[in-house]
């Protein structure tokens, strides 16, 4: 049995498909899924994001990956091969919280984490009996996991997957890696608890070794959301990791710098560079988000902390709330260039399905429109709000977000934040500068990928 499993890209502002030529970091989802199916079927990985699909090649099934921002492009993938009679299924975060919407598309949804039911459904599959929905009755256990099926993606997309002669000195890829599941917060806008579940659950410290080493990974990005989330695990992952020599990147909250031994610890295993949910310098707005982990007062002080441990941060902020003072933009930007954050990244505030902001904003009547992401216009980047105020109020909102955004990038800030004077991380530092000063015109940039 042949099966073609397939990463969905999505839609720029301009009605374009984000396309390019390789990637920084391979996705884990789909080597993760090949994996997991029986090895007598043959797999093929596809990413949307090189080129369109291959329609036309014989296969007797196609799994379409989802996320929120990129569904309607999956589901157009999904339509195409279904009008030439391939059967789809469906799984992944958007599926499983629209799990009704995506049956439109697909002759299967895997709804939840598929470790379970995936070869459930391949077995079903294999017989002529697959059902219409699988549903996970369970949070995956996290130990025995084989090792993702890097191999079926191709190494020339992702920068040096596999270094070899003189592409040993390019820049070594981000092999995905993930330790553990679940989210003990529950952040309003955010899915992870959702799916996910809110019990942090890890995987054996052993078995993540043992996958970086088969990876031959010299550089990991762990997937994690919040690599610090069990300390003592936390601990005893990093200790594994000190002999192993790689730079790994991953997210983390910004509180835990509390824990100044653990982010040293982290720094000495290879941590380089982490991703940090800043989201708001208001205390009202981060009540609002239910993020009360995150204490302004004590913002300066843990940046500091990060900084002195030579980790780079990349601080995410969202904007968007109506209740948010007009000088958030300005407040912010000044914030992070007289705290020397090193990258920065804001989105827009959007109500993902299956989240407690969506539910708010429906019961408060501002969703303008309640399956956005399915309309070209607004499931991109900088798109209009998706809820209130009028396209005055729309137009005002982007036109701030937007000139705060390249004041933070201008070239005098770059230095100001990076260079005056330099952090350990500064090489990485400048180069993610550049590539997002690069994307600062258009909507892609260098985490959009
Ligand atoms: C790594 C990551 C990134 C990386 C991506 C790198 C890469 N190339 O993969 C970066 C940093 C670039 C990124 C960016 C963004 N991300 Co992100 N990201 C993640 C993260 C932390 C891990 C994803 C992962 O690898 N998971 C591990 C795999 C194994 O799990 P999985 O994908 O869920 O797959 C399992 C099941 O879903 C299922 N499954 C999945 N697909 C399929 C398909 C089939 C056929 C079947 C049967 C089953 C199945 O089986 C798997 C095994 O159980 C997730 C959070 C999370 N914990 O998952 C957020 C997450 C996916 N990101 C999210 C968002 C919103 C974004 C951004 C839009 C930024 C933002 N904060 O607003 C951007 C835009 C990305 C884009 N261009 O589309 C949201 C998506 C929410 C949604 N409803 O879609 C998540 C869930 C985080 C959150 N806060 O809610 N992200
Ligand atoms: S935003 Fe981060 S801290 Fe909040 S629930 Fe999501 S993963 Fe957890």
């Amino acid at each position: 049995m042949k099966v073609k499993l397939i990463e969905p890209t999505r839609y720029l502002g301009s009605g374009k498909l984000l396309r390019g030529e390789w990637l920084l970091t391979p996705s884990l989802t789909l080597p993760h899924l090949a994996a997991l199916a029986p090895s007598d079927i043959e797999i093929a990985i596809e990413n949307d994001f090189f080129g369109e699909p291959k329609y036309d090649e014989p296969v007797d099934l196609v799994g379409i990956t989802s996320y929120t921002n990129r569904a309607l492009r999956a589901y157009e993938i999904a339509d195409e091969f279904r009008r030439r009679g391939v059967p789809v299924v469906m799984g992944g975060i958007h599926a499983s919280l629209a799990p009704d919407e995506a049956a439109e598309h697909a002759d299967t949804v895997v709804v939840g984490e598929a470790e379970e039911t995936w070869p459930q459904f391949l077995d079903d599959f294999r017989r002529g009996c697959a059902k219409k929905r699988y549903v996970a009755e369970r949070y995956a256990p996290l130990a025995n996991l084989p090792p993702p099926r890097f191999s079926l993606l191709d190494p020339s997309r992702y920068m040096s997957l596999r270094p070899r002669g003189i592409f040993r000195l390019a820049p070594t890829p981000l092999v995905p890696i993930q330790a553990g599941r679940g989210c003990p917060h529950n952040c309003e806008y955010c899915t992870v608890a959702v799916f996910n579940g809110r019990q942090h659950r890890t995987r054996p410290v052993a078995e993540v070794v043992a996958e970086v080493r088969a990876a031959r990974a010299r550089s990991c990005f762990f997937v994690d959301d919040n690599i610090f989330a069990s300390p003592a695990y936390a601990r005893e992952l990093f200790e594994a990791l000190i002999p192993l020599k790689i730079k790994w990147a991953g997210q983390a909250t910004l509180a835990a710098a509390k824990d100044r031994a653990l982010i040293e610890l982290a720094a000495r295993s290879g941590c380089v560079f982490l991703c940090i949910g800043i989201e708001s310098l208001s205390s009202k707005q981060l009540r609002l988000m239910r993020k009360t982990h995150n204490v302004v007062e004590d913002y300066s002080a843990h940046l500091r902390a990060y900084r002195r441990a030579g980790i780079a941060l990349a601080a995410t902020l969202i904007f968007g709330f109506d209740t948010e003072d007009t000088q958030a933009f300005d407040e912010s930007c000044d914030f992070l260039v007289r705290n020397r954050v090193p990258f920065t990244q804001w989105f827009p505030l959007a109500p993902y399905p299956g989240t407690a902001l969506l539910a708010r904003l429906r019961a408060e009547g501002k969703v303008k429109d309640e399956r956005w992401w399915l309309r070209r216009d607004l499931a991109r980047r900088f798109g209009p709000l998706v809820f209130p105020g009028g396209e005055a109020a729309e137009e005002t909102f982007r036109e701030r977000f937007l000139r705060a955004w390249k004041r933070v990038y201008s070239w005098r800030n770059i230095a100001r934040r990076i260079l005056l004077p330099p952090g350990k991380q500064w090489p990485i530092e400048i180069l993610f500068n550049l590539a997002l000063r690069r994307g600062l015109g258009c909507e892609t940039s260098l985490f959009d990928s």
